[in-house]
């Protein structure tokens, strides 16, 4: 059995968006999160160890962090268009980009965004070689790994649905975004959660 702990507007949207692509069976645990405002609290029904979303209970198992379960959920359903399996030639890429989301796309789009870019040139040059290396990839081919979508494709784009300023103006990723919003997963997903958007 898999449960989806879920806040809405949140970062466990794309993990929802994701399970819905997968036509998986799964359930939402709907729980309280502290927001940026102040308001809300991490809620007692959260197994993530910070009290965030997205988590993801699978028989007993919790998995966290958006590109780890991203990973998980991809496996277990091997052949499926998002993923990228064990032994094929784009697995390499998949790994790679999932854990550059992670690890470099994310932290330095949110240092961007925070203004801290603009006082400190180290942080600068790290978004901007980022923005280099996304934009260049995304001009050159459909998606981030290769010519089908995948699982950091729903992750990238959810986050530029939710705020596009993240990257710079790039007609590339505008094309990009507006296919990966056209997917039918993402209507249905936001059906389930009551919203609109991220
Ligand atoms: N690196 C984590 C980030 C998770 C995260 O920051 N989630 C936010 C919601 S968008 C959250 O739960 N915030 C509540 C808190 O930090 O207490 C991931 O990608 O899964």
């Amino acid at each position: 059995m898999l449960t989806l702990v879920h806040a809405p507007l949140s970062r466990s949207f794309r993990m929802l968006w994701l399970l819905e692509e997968l036509g998986a069976d799964y359930d939402i645990r709907r729980v309280s999160i502290r927001r940026q405002d102040g308001s809300g609290a991490p809620d007692p029904n959260n197994p993530h160890p910070h009290g965030q979303v997205p988590a993801l209970v699978h028989d007993g198992t919790v998995i966290t962090e958006s590109v780890a379960i991203a990973l998980y959920l991809t496996d277990l359903f091997p052949g499926c268009e998002l993923g990228r399996d064990l032994g094929t030639r784009a697995r390499g890429p998949y790994l790679s980009w999932l854990a550059y989301y992670g690890g470099v796309v994310e932290p330095t789009a949110i240092t961007h965004m925070n203004g801290w870019t603009a006082d400190n040139a180290e942080a600068a040059r790290l978004y901007k070689a980022m923005c280099d290396h996304v934009v260049a990839t995304l001009e050159k081919q459909p998606y981030l790994v290769d010519d089908r979508p995948s699982s950091v494709d729903v992750i990238l784009s959810s986050s530029l649905m939710w705020r596009r300023s993240l990257l710079p103006d790039s007609a590339a990723i505008d094309a990009y975004v507006a296919r990966m919003a056209a997917r039918p997963a993402l209507a249905r997903a936001q059906a389930k959660d009551g919203t609109e958007g991220n």
